[in-house]
């Protein structure tokens, strides 16, 4: 082959391109971007933008993991029951592989954007338990060894710490909770299982719910590995710095990981200067909450393009909550997360180094903002 042929990828690469280095760098396994199948995205008619998108999706200085934003979801993965289709999912594990990107995959058991034909249906406790296990089952098994986390039960949390009300929950009460975890275990036991919900960024009932929902399966010996913070945050009101570190402290006692999961920051269209530079702090913060706590992981954007955002289809006025423009220009706050990412290093407990490389240990980091 021709040099120049061969040299070509490497030049659509751009130089500029760093989150996912930096993360690794600062100690964080990755910094990630959530992808959906170009029918599935906010905003159609915008094939022209699709090779500079790609490029950003695909290049892995920059994002070292990704999401499914729609496509595991069981309304496509179970349209009818025992009809199981991974078409759309796969668009996005697919894209993960060949990227070499971690894979996070969402969301197995969740209230919304269920198949009808469950939330429907008249079913006894025994019929919904088997509903959950086949679902789990074929699903988590479809995709086994390729998930670094599932997201196991999504939103099962009122703000007020009590249970939300869904097919589920009144067919079982909280043992769905259980049987949707200990299933997952059963099915994929390498995947980290995760309960994922929003606002989970501050001390609240509603984290305290979280916490209580890790202890529950504990003291059953069901195993659960994570808390997953969604974060969609906004830049007029979103949780400080010192309450992300709390929260993850609170879930970290309980023994278990933490990830941003969906982290957004929206803010009233249009934007300007201040606007944005909230943004950016908001942006940091979370960023420096994670990079600053031992059970922190990684942080996930829920997609990375301003025109492919949930943000503005469901509030209305709202919108550029992400890191790209809809002209691929930055935002200021991907400076932000640089800042964050280049500001500390995750702290390690006494006597255990960061593992693989380097063989140097690390002190503790101050807190830098
Ligand atoms: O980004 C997803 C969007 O395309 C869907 O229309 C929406 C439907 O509820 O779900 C969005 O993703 C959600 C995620 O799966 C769970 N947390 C909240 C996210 C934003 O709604």
């Amino acid at each position: 082959m021709h040099l120049s042929t061969l040299a070509l990828p490497l030049l659509a690469a751009s130089v500029d391109a760093q989150l996912h280095k930096l993360a690794k760098q600062a100690g964080l396994k990755y910094f990630g971007a959530a992808t959906d199948t170009p029918g599935f995205r906010e905003r159609a008619g915008l094939e022209a933008a699709y090779e500079q998108y790609n490029a950003i999706r695909d290049d892995t200085n920059e994002f070292g993991q990704t999401t499914p934003t729609n496509g595991q979801k069981w309304l496509f993965t179970e349209p009818e029951r025992g009809v199981f289709n991974f078409t759309e999912g796969d668009v996005v594990a697919d894209i993960a592989e060949n990227n070499g990107q971690i894979l996070r995959c969402h969301a197995l058991v969740w209230h919304s954007q269920l198949a009808p034909w469950v939330e429907q249906g008249t079913w006894t406790a025994e019929e919904v338990e088997q509903i959950i296990v086949d679902h789990i089952t074929n699903v988590a098994g479809y995709y086994k060894g390729k998930c670094y986390a599932w997201d196991v039960v999504n939103e099962a949390l009122e703000e007020d710490g009590s249970y939300r009300k869904s097919v589920f929950y009144n067919a079982l009460g909280e043992d769905y909770i259980k049987l949707a975890f200990k299933t997952a275990a059963e099915v994929d036991p390498t995947a980290k299982l995760y309960y994922n919900d929003y606002n989970l960024e501050s001390p609240s009932p509603k984290s305290r719910a979280a916490v209580n929902i890790v202890k529950m399966l504990q003291a059953e010996g069901i195993k659960i590995d994570g808390i997953g913070m969604q974060a969609h945050l906004v830049a007029d009101r979103a949780a400080t710095l010192d309450d992300q570190i709390a929260v993850i402290e609170s879930y970290a006692a309980t023994g278990v990981e933490v990830a941003y999961t969906e982290l957004d920051v929206r803010l009233f269209t249009p934007n300007d200067e201040e606007k944005l530079a909230l943004q950016k702090e908001v942006y940091r913060n979370s960023t420096g909450a994670c990079v600053q706590t031992e059970a922190c992981v990684g942080i996930t954007l829920w997609d990375f393009y301003d025109p492919f955002s949930w943000v503005p289809y469901v509030f209305e006025g709202e919108g550029d909550a992400l890191l790209w423009f809809e002209d691929f220009e930055k935002h200021p706050a991907y400076d932000g997360v640089v800042e964050a990412l280049t500001n500390g290093t995750k702290p390690c407990k006494p006597g255990k180094g960061r593992g693989k490389g380097k063989g140097k240990g690390h002190k503790r980091s101050n807190k830098l903002f």
